[in-house]
């Protein structure tokens, strides 16, 4: 509890990623970590909230545009041409994997926040570290940008640079936000809950974009009104 640099803070030795995806993702967060978060504090990620939301919902027209047959959910099929036509490279089985990874409600298609989380993954994992922030992967620069500060954001959260929150990551992170609030702790924890859905201990940049989605609304209401904004 009290020393900072107790034992009690050190990660989970020998964390196995359930996936090949998983160890993939894992891997480029670690590469990305040691390269440093480009986002200095929490405040700042929670302050480019509504850009976030924002650019976000404007990629529902990417999404309409790949969703071929117009049934609200990009199917495995759509996705090999979405791939194609973003010009990303990946083999027949990164595919698969990424969508069965995605998929979180197994019905074999892509909603809306899926495609996005599968999409910021695709820009994660597809992060030469030689032409990052030179030009774009995707063709789709204010999306990518995007996904740039959602990276950065769960770098900055990733205190021990492991490639996965950890509760006690997300308890600093909170406390450095709400310095002096007295319920920060238990705000922490109902995030952390939030994140890890599979509830084993450890939220996964899958998991914390999940979250993310959710916390922005944009899971469930997406029949809700689009574009109308009486600004
Ligand atoms: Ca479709
Ligand atoms: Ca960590
Ligand atoms: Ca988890």
């Amino acid at each position: 509890m009290g020393g900072v640099l107790g034992k009690d803070d050190s990660p989970k030795k020998g964390w196995i990623p359930e996936t090949k995806l998983e160890a993939k993702m894992v891997e480029a967060m670690q590469r990305r970590a040691a390269e440093g978060s480009s986002m200095r504090s929490f405040n700042q990620l929670i302050l480019k909230f509504s850009k976030i939301d924002e650019s976000l919902r404007n990629c529902k027209t990417i999404f309409e545009q790949f969703d071929e047959d117009s049934n609200g959910a990009i199917d495995h099929e759509e996705l090999k041409h979405c791939f194609h036509k973003l010009e990303i490279n990946s083999t027949e089985e990164e595919i698969s994997d990424l969508f069965e990874a995605c998929d979180i409600n197994e019905n074999m298609g892509m909603k809306f926040n899926e495609f996005i989380v599968l999409l910021c993954l695709v820009h994660l994992l597809k992060d030469d570290p030689t032409v990052h922030h030179a030009k774009t992967k995707m063709g789709l620069p204010n999306l990518e940008a995007t996904f740039e500060t959602l990276v950065g954001a769960f770098v900055l959260l990733d205190k021990n640079k492991d490639g996965y929150v950890s509760k006690s990551e997300m308890v600093q992170a909170i406390n450095e936000t709400t310095s002096g609030e007295r319920s920060s702790g238990r705000i922490a924890m109902k995030r952390f809950e939030e994140m890890d859905w599979d509830k084993n201990g450890m939220v996964t940049f899958k998991e914390f974009l999940f979250a993310f989605t959710k916390w922005i609304g944009m899971d469930d209401n997406e029949e809700e009104e689009l574009g109308d904004e009486n600004v």
